[in-house]
């Protein structure tokens, strides 16, 4: 993996994450979001906050990987089950990471609704419906806010607003020429789009979608 950002690596990462049977890996998966923390730090220091908070979500699922019980953290629909069944959800003390109150599944609820906002920012910007500050408020708006307090609201309103233009935003992703660029990020939202709904459906299948 280069040291810089990639939308084709991240594209790679979340569609190795599928397998044929639709079971989402894990390890992939983590491995995306990895890939997007390298934009969010590309992007100034006004997303710090942001991407702290990812890099941290994704170091709990990492430990829970590495730890002894690791195996049950292979895929998504494995975690899920594992953490039903034994009663971790909610968090309680979890044996696997030694982490009390906090489980693979609110951990993985959180990244899960950021990638709704990501979706339908990046779908904006493929389709020209307006610069991406505008577009990465709207997006938000119309989904991880409502599960934000104000102050966090606000901060990433500041925080939008710094973002580049059209035109550099598109180079900052590094697949060619905005043009082209354009092309593989209209490729990367229906990836993105699949992981989300896989995802949605399973935590809404197990009531899942409102973990504290
Ligand atoms: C321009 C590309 C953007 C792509 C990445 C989007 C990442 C969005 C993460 C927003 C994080 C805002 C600051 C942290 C807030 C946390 O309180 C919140 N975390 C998330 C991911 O929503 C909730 O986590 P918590 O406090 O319940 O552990």
């Amino acid at each position: 993996m280069s040291e810089q950002f990639s939308l084709q690596e991240v594209i790679d990462s979340f569609r190795l994450s599928l397998s044929d049977s639709k079971e989402l890996s894990l390890d992939h998966y983590v491995e995306g979001w990895r890939g997007l923390v390298k934009l969010l730090n590309s992007l100034g220091s006004v997303f710090g906050f942001i991407s702290k908070d990812v890099v941290n979500k994704l170091s709990i699922l990492v430990s829970l990987r590495g730890g002894p019980e690791g195996a049950h953290y292979l895929s998504l629909q494995s975690m899920v089950q594992y953490e039903l069944q034994s009663g971790l959800v909610e968090g309680g003390d979890n044996p696997a990471s030694g982490t009390r109150g906090v489980s693979g599944c609110r951990t993985l609820l959180r990244l899960h609704r950021a990638l709704r906002w990501l979706q339908l920012f990046l779908g904006g910007v493929s389709r020209d419906e307006g610069t991406p500050p505008t577009l990465c408020s709207l997006a938000y708006s119309q989904s991880l806010s409502q599960h934000h307090p104000w102050v966090i609201r606000s901060a990433a309103g500041l925080a939008f607003r710094m973002l580049p233009p059209r035109d550099p935003f598109l180079r900052m992703l590094n697949a060619g020429e905005p043009p082209q660029a354009v092309e593989v990020l209209g490729g990367a939202v229906p990836v993105l789009g699949e992981v989300y709904t896989i995802t949605e459906e399973l935590y809404s299948k197990h009531d899942l979608l409102h973990l504290p």
